[in-house]
Formats: structure tokens, sequence, C-alpha cells
């Protein structure tokens, strides 16, 4: 066998399954030998003390997607990605939205030329289909699943991007034809509206009312309303950024029948509650948590780590959504239309950089899951479901060699001073965090090192995608 390019050196190995003390040897981008001792590299890195993962997939961040409203996101590729691989990410896989009227073909085409050369670790795209018309169904959709964009999303609110129930289940449909999977945004859109109708009336308009507005009785209506037409489909989904007990309690009722639906959830479950969109004193700064759907409270964060640990959850993604909070273009404090009303505050909030080091501090570090799981939850999980395993998400002979190299008892809390994101302002300001990313090796070559970028230029590829497993 020839010389390695380069030996990580006497780290903890860790998968989904397994973990262990070993060197780990890279040639030509891929992993080539795991064992006890490995001579004759080019390079070595002492990993003497540190964990040696495979690394973050971020099955879930927006970057540079345009909305309805003409907001401009705070994050492109370029910023987007060189957060992510600061936050241990080797892989993300950003959103291609289909507007209104717009083919589904031209809309890829247009966020591959916005990822083209900016991308400091590895892309693949979702679709987000919100014009299923017969070209789009009939054609482009099939031929672009054959293309390799293998999963979609749709969503059930937003004026911009609603699908009615006819809508989804034609295109649920589609999915089942062409062994795509389908991501459900899963929010009553008319329970919403009703509810933002009604604290309007009463003067609530400040950002804490997002919260009561996307309650979470729609969430769980729709959760519902979205499995029954996968049932009827018969179809598999995958319900995303799932917030709380009860639409927890819905994906469970689905499981116990057979039926196949996945499961997201993501750091601002676990890390904040609506409490936090109240801000100082039900002032503007409640804005910079406003997400959908939103944090819920102390009972809900509960189930969700006995869900990370039981299987309920499969994935565990940031949703990162980055805008400015009083920055550029005017999207958040300095906007007066936001100040009139939470419905027209942004809904999303950054955290592509911090998803990996909340998870490792309240769950690995607090001993509410195990290392396996992290690996498994934020790794290996998304890699099977979105069908790039095992190229990607594990540790293993022949596959990428996509690494992170991780200090579990660093201590240091989250600071946006310290982030590597577009945004002015992280949610997560202050969290203490105990275990930190230190180093992440894109196809065998360090990208990010001690808090500094080290690759020169964005070497990130994109990704075509296969099918996901009946099982993951
Ligand atoms: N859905 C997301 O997935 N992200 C941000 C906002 C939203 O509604
Ligand atoms: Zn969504
Ligand atoms: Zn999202």
């Amino acid at each position: 066998m020839s010389a390695p390019d380069l030996v990580i050196r006497g780290g903890t190995i860790c998968t989904a399954s397994d973990r262990f003390v070993a060197d780990l040897a890279v040639k030509d981008g891929k992993i080539t030998q795991i064992a006890a001792h490995i001579d004759g590299a080019r390079d070595v890195i002492d990993a003497a003390g540190l964990l040696v993962l495979p690394g973050g997939i971020d099955a879930h961040v927006h970057i540079a997607q345009e909305q309805g409203d003409g907001t401009v996101m705070a994050d492109d590729f370029a910023s987007g990605t060189r957060s992510a691989v600061a936050g241990g990410n080797t892989t993300v896989m950003p959103f291609a939205l289909q507007k209104r009227g717009e083919s589904l073909r031209e809309a890829v085409r247009n966020y591959h030329t916005l990822a083209e050369g900016q991308s400091w670790c590895d892309v693949s795209f979702h679709m987000i289909i919100t014009d299923p018309t017969p070209q789009v169904l009939g054609q482009e959709l099939p031929a672009l699943v054959q293309d390799g964009y293998t999963s979609f999303k749709v969503f059930m609110t937003y004026d911009d991007m609603v699908l009615n129930d006819a809508e989804l289940l034609d295109v649920f449909d589609v999915a089942r034809r062409e062994k795509a999977l389908v991501m459900v945004h899963a929010e009553g859109h008319d329970a919403i509206k009703y509810m933002t109708r009604k604290l309007e009336e009463q003067g609530k308009t400040a950002p804490y009312y997002h919260a009561e507005a996307h309650a979470q009785i729609a969430e769980r209506e729709a959760t519902h309303r979205a499995i029954a037409h996968a049932q009827l489909v018969d179809v598999p989904i995958v319900i995303v950024h799932v917030s709380g007990r009860d639409p927890m309690e819905q994906i469970q009722w689905a499981r116990s029948r057979g039926l196949k639906v996945f499961a997201e959830t993501c750091p601002q479950y676990i890390a904040m509650t609506a409490e936090d969109l109240k801000g100082l004193n039900m002032d503007f700064e409640g804005a910079k948590y406003v997400c959908s759907p939103p944090p819920r409270d102390f009972d809900s964060q509960k189930a969700i780590w006995q869900g990370l640990r039981d299987g309920t959850f499969d994935i565990f993604s940031s949703d990162h959504c980055p805008f400015y909070f009083e920055g550029e273009n005017d999207t958040g404090k300095n906007n007066p239309r936001a100040r009139t009303s939470f419905k027209w505050v942004p809904n999303g909030i950054p955290g592509v950089e911090t998803r990996l080091p909340i998870l490792f501090s309240e769950g690995v570090s607090k001993g509410r899951i195990t290392l396996e799981r992290f690996v498994a939850l934020t790794s290996t999980n998304p890699a099977k479901l979105y069908g790039m395993y095992p190229q990607k998400g594990t540790l293993a002979i022949g596959a990428d060699a996509d690494i992170t190299l991780w200090d579990a008892n660093r201590r240091a809390p989250i600071r946006q001073a310290d982030l590597h994101h577009g945004p002015d302002y992280t949610p997560y300001e202050g969290m203490e965090i105990t275990g930190w990313p230190v180093r992440t090796i894109l196809g065998g070559k360090t990208v990010f090192a001690d808090g500094a970028m080290t690759a020169e230029a964005p070497q990130g590829r994109y990704l075509s995608r296969g099918f996901s497993p009946d099982q993951i």
C-alpha cells in the first residue's frame, strides 16, 4: 500500500456504534486505514486526548434564500459554509427554493450559481416546491430526482409557500413514484392566521406573540394531517423542526402503526423556550429568537430530550436561517414594519456553527445522550436518510476523509465575536459550552483549526445523492 498523505494519530475514533483509540490514515481524500499504529505518512496530526468524529452533516440550512418580501438573508454561501466548518461540519444541505411561477430546474440552477466556487464544505440541495404545476410534477421534479436531487420540502403554512391538501397529496404521490423523500413543514396555516388576527386585535404585536400565534396545537394538527396524507399515499416523510411534545406524540403514534415517518429536531428546542421571545421586557430583543415553529416550554424540552435518546428523532439539524438584527438591509430592529407586528419579523435564527457544540455540551457532557448517539444524530443518520452513506457520515475505509477533531474538555461560552457567520448576533450569546470542535478536515485537508480558517480557497464540492434506505 502506498504511503498515506495524512495520519491522524492516537485519537479516540467515534462512530454511531463504536469508540476506540487508533490511528487513521488518509490518501487522496479518502480514509484508507484504521489501525493501532500507522507509519510513513507525509503529514501527522497528533490527536491524543481528542475525539475523532465523522464531520458534521447539517441537513437543514438556509443560505442566500430569497424571501417573498424581498428580505435578504445574512449569509451567502461563502459565509454560511465558513461558519459551518468552524462549527465542525463538512457537509451542509441548503434549500433551492422554487418561487411561484418559476421553473424548478431554473431555481436549482440559480442556487448552483450562488454556491459554485464559494463553498468551504461540501453541499447538496433539497428543493422547496411552492408551485406544483402539472409541468413541475409531471416532468421537472421526476427528472431532477433522477439527477440526484432526491429530497424536497413542502410547507403547510406561509402565504407565499403554502400547499393545500390536494397539492400535498399530489406532491406526495410524485415522491412515492420517484422514491424521493419529502420534508414537511407542519404548521396549520389557517390556525396561525386566525391566532395572528386575534392577537393583533388585542394589540398584542410584540415579537413574543409569534410564539402564541404559532401555537403547538397548530403544529400538532398539521403533523397529524401530513402523516394521514402520507399514509393514504403510502410514502415516507420527514417531519422537520419538531418543536415539542404534542407533534412528537403524533410521530410516535404513526410509528406505532408501522408508518415510515422520520423526524428532525433542532438546537432551539432544547436550548430556548418561548420565554426568550419576551426579550428584556416584552421588547424587540425578543425578535432574536423568532423562528418557526417557535421554541416551547420546559416540558417540551424534556420531551425532546427523551425523543433524542429513544430514537423518536432520527436527525438533529440547525435550521440555520440567518437574518440581521440591526445590521444591513433593515431586516430586524430598524425595520419599521417589523415593529408594527410580530408577523413581519423574519422567521429564523442562525445556528449552523453552534449546532454541534450545543448538542455535545447539553447532551453528551451533561450525560443526557451517549457520544455514539451524538454521532448518529448529527452525521451518520443525516447521511443515511438523504442518500449519502457510506461516502459520508462515518469513519470507515473508503469513506470521504471528512473528519472533525473534538476537544471534549474545552470550556468557553458562545460569543458572537467568535463566530464566523454573516448575521450580527447569535441567540445563544453567553451560553456556556463544554466540548468544542478544534479542527475540521474536508477530504483529508484541514479547512479550520484552533479558531481560524486554514484553507486558502473554498474547496467544497456539490454532492449528487442516492435514495434513502428503508431504515436508517
Ligand atoms: N422553516 C424553516 O425550515 N426554517 C425557517 C423558517 C421556517 O418556517
Ligand atoms: Zn420550515
Ligand atoms: Zn428551515
